[in-house]
């Protein structure tokens, strides 16, 4: 092997998978587990995606110093807690978060919270201390795997294919691929998970198999979380989460005696209570105490570090706000760095406006819908050309990124970008890049478990099933095979189940309290008849969400919101 040849995957996405640069072709590694020697779709798209070549401001080309130049004189000349530095994941290495290293130490007004996880991790972090996924290995040795509420096939291709032959149950709204392949697919509608979790718990109780020494030795109020489960009728969950009895006890007869992996996934906590439904969820998999089982246990989209220290965290006293309620148009500079947030950040309507009345810096590879908005475009070197640690946040292992081409010389990495900052405002300079990086490469990931396990002994939820009438639909979007959030392919469809009586081309006007937008009509009977159906990086989906917070979290809830569609 080459020494020099090493290329990670920058996407979004739990695989995390490890490339090499073999004659001009990037192949994937066979040495990493999950690649396998394979990468995927979206890594093809991003190789042909046109990297930015030259800044520009004011719709301009101009050079890339001449860029850096207003930068520094637009931040000296703004007071730093009317500027915002706002990140996203288009790149989830970990050299990305170097930026905010600067804007930290200048005195910008920071996000908190998340447009992703932040709800379920919550509720892990609830009910137990280390919030890490269990070893691939025990997903490897599991014999039933549970899909709640995620794609696994699409979003995690490679860990999928490791286990692609065990028996799967899909619990989902929608009915995926996976569905497809599962022994019981529960077609639940949204927002009703934790009642489902309760309903489980329920019937495990009564057919005597929950784990007894787990709760014991590591439990806590268990009694309360199984009072919570039996506090109405098990008939009555049937009408509220869509799912007959029968596939209850079907799924009880196929994981008895059997090692259970549940592998969680963004759809069950879209919602204002999503930290307390995914408590649910991992409580009743606590009641069955397959976080301490041989193989097996819960994944989620957990905490990557991995016990890796984080390399550029500074303490600062910087103002911060929700993510998910920032209001663009009240600073006077926005910093927007690996981000779409015209299309991925919740209530589209509120992002435009708001970016219209603020000086907008776009730090990126490409263009993208937020460029339209943007007054300063700085380019960023692209992937291949800077030096990167993936880690990931489905399992430990994590790949590496060496500079396998040339850079251009109009772009700037984030690590070279922060540093000129730093310079240029007095700061100390950040420590040698080699030096971070040769840090991940030499140490292992920690996996360590929990001591104690918190159960869920109060559950306060509003479901949405309340509000739901003939006329109206549940929201859901999920992730599209063929493009990671709003990079590569667009799909602006709606997709409604035949029932709806819809048709295929049919526009409609859709509507909920948050805004509203016009869409084409696909029909796809895979979609349950009570839900509208939209990909991640559909451009006009987001002009229906609220921009606020979960309960817990600072966290985005797409999904707390039920919509109208009529013909246009
Ligand atoms: N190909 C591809 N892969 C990706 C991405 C991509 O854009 N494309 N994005 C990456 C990113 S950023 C992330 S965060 C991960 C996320 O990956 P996943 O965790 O798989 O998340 P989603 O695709 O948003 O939604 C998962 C599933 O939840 C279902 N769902 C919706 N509402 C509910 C509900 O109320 N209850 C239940 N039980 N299910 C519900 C949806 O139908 C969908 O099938 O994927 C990553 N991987
Ligand atoms: N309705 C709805 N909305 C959602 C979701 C949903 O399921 N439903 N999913 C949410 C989720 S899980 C997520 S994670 C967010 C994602 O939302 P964002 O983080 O905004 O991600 P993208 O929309 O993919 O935009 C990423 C941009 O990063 C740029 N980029 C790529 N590589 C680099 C690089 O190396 N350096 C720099 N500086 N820039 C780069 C690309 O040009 C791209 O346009 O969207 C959220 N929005
Ligand atoms: S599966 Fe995910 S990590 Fe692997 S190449 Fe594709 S996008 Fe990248
Ligand atoms: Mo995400």
């Amino acid at each position: 092997m080459n020494s020099n040849n090493k290329v990670a995957c920058p996407l979004d996405c739990y695989d995390a998978c490890q490339g090499q640069m073999i004659e001009n072709n990037i192949k994937g590694s066979k040495e990493h587990k999950t690649t396998n020697g394979k990468l995927c779709v979206n890594f093809a798209n991003l190789l042909k995606e046109k990297n930015l070549e030259k800044a520009i401001y004011e719709g301009k080309e101009i050079s890339l110093d001449e860029s850096l130049n207003i930068l520094v004189d637009k931040l000296k000349q703004t007071t730093p807690i009317k500027t915002l530095f706002y990140k996203g994941s288009g790149n989830i290495g970990v050299m990305q978060s170097v930026t905010k290293n600067f804007f930290t130490l200048y005195g910008s007004t920071l996000t908190r919270g998340s447009l992703c996880d932040g709800g379920g991790g919550a509720g892990i972090e609830a009910g137990r201390t280390n919030v890490i996924n269990p070893p691939l290995e025990k997903l490897l040795n599991a014999d039933v795997i549970v899909v709640w509420g995620r794609n696994f096939s699409v979003t995690s291709s490679h860990m999928y294919n490791l286990v692609k032959d065990k028996t799967f149950v899909t619990i989902d709204p929608v009915c995926t691929d996976i569905a497809k392949k599962s022994k019981i697919h529960m077609q639940i509608n949204p927002k009703t998970d934790y009642e489902l979790a309760l309903l489980l718990t329920r019937f495990a109780h009564m057919q005597d198999l929950e784990d007894k020494e787990f709760i014991e030795e590591f439990g806590n109020n268990a009694d309360d979380f199984f009072d919570i489960s039996r506090g109405r009728p098990v008939v009555s969950y049937e009408a509220t989460t869509g799912i007959p009895l029968s596939l209850v006890n079907d799924f009880f007869d196929l994981i008895e005696n059997k090692n259970v992996a549940i592998m969680v996934g963004l759809g069950v906590q879209k919602y204002f209570e999503g930290s307390q439904i995914m408590r649910c969820i991992d409580s009743f998999a606590a009641f069955m105490g397959y976080h301490k089982k041989e193989a097996g246990g819960v994944w989620y989209l957990s905490n990557s570090a991995f016990g890796y220290k984080k390399p550029f965290e500074i303490k600062g006293n910087n103002k911060k706000v929700s993510i998910p309620k920032v209001d663009f148009g009240s600073y006077d500079l926005v910093f927007i760095q690996g981000a779409n947030p015209v299309v991925s950040h919740p209530n589209t309507k509120k992002v435009i406006e708001g970016l219209k009345n603020s000086f907008v810096v776009y730090f990126g590879t490409t263009l993208n819908e937020t460029c339209e908005y943007a007054n300063l475009i700085i380019p960023s070197t692209s992937f291949l050309s800077k030096k990167d640690v993936r880690l990931s946040y489905g399992h430990e292992l994590k790949s590496i990124s060496q500079i396998v081409k040339e850079k251009t010389q109009e772009s700037l990495s984030e690590y070279e970008l922060t540093n000129f900052l730093l310079e240029k405002f007095g700061f100390e300079k950040l420590k040698d890049e080699d030096e971070i990086i040769s840090y991940f490469e030499n140490h292992k990931p920690e996996l360590e478990e929990f001591e104690t396990f918190e159960f869920l002994d109060e559950l306060d939820i509003e479901p949405l099933y309340k509000q739901k009438t003939q006329d109206n639909f549940y929201f859901i979007t999920a992730k599209n095979k063929n493009s990671l959030n709003s990079q590569f392919s667009k799909d602006d469809f709606v997709y409604l189940n035949s029932k709806t009586n819809f048709k295929d081309g049919d526009i409609v006007n859709i509507s909920s309290k948050y805004g509203n937008a016009k869409f084409e009509v696909k029909i796809d009977d895979d979609i349950k008849e009570n839900c509208a159906f939209f990909f991640a990086g559909n451009k006009n989906a987001n002009y229906l969400t609220p921009a606020l917070e979960d309960e817990d979290s600072f966290s985005a809830m797409y999904q707390e919101v039920l919509v109208q569609i009529e013909l246009s």
